[in-house]
């Protein structure tokens, strides 16, 4: 099929185009979701971020399987923290900050342990990563041009956070015109009411940032795919 139809979406059905979408994966780090890292230390309850994990290696399964191509994002900075402005590095009171040791090497720092994906969610041989210095998987990244290439139209976003990269990421690629549908059971915050409230925003207003769906009904569509040759490495 050229392209299938989450039918259950909010508010309206959504529409996968064949060989137009991707899936894009936001910052699935050991950092934001290990256990004794560096969300940990902010206070934050990691297993709210870790319940995304097992219905998004479904998801991505699906996709490579559906010939989707996977694109995943990691937030960090360079080693002198050249990339990382002040008005980010000094905001608020962690316990710790980036570039800091933490338990999983030097915090949100490119080539540390703790920045890398965790291993359940590993992207495979040839699938992109892009290391993002914002929230927004677009802002001074090479994403714009990787989607181009590939002729992407439409994304199916997942990670987290739901209400900062992702929710940031959606809203620059509303911008830049892409349809954005964002997988509810897929994208975790670390707040249960930013994370009803985040979702909610995206459908709301018939749509101002997206669509929302569960992930079931999204891998239900993503089967009724025919991969094209081209694709079916997911590579891009
Ligand atoms: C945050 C993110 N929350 N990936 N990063 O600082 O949402």
């Amino acid at each position: 099929m050229s392209e299938s139809y989450v039918s259950g979406a909010s508010p309206t059905p959504f529409t996968v185009p064949a060989g137009k979408t991707a899936l894009l994966v936001i910052d699935m780090q050991r950092d934001f979701l290990l256990p004794g890292g560096f969300g940990e230390s902010l206070g934050n309850d990691v297993n709210m971020l870790r319940s995304v994990i097992e219905p998004l290696a479904a998801l991505i399964a699906a996709a490579r399987e559906s010939g989707v191509p996977v694109i995943h994002t990691r937030e960090g900075h360079l080693p002198d923290l050249s990339d990382c402005p002040p008005a980010k590095l000094n905001r608020g009171m962690p316990s710790q900050r980036i570039g800091d040791p933490g338990e999983f090497g030097r915090i949100l720092i490119r080539g540390e342990y703790g920045h890398d994906i965790v291993d359940e969610l590993a992207p495979i041989d040839g699938e992109t990563v892009i290391d993002k210095p914002g929230k927004g998987a677009f802002y001074a990244t090479e994403l714009t041009e990787v989607l181009e290439d590939a002729g992407i139209t439409t994304l199916l976003v997942t990670g987290v956070t739901t209400e900062v990269c992702v929710h940031t990421t959606v809203r620059e690629a509303n911008d830049r015109g892409y349809e954005c549908l964002v997988v509810s059971d897929c994208v975790g915050s670390y707040f249960p009411e930013f994370q009803r409230v985040g979702l909610d925003m995206i459908a709301a207003q018939g749509g101002i940032f997206g669509w929302t769906s569960p992930s079931d009904d999204v891998i239900d569509a993503l089967r009724e795919l025919t991969p094209s040759p081209a694709l079916h490495t997911n590579r891009i």
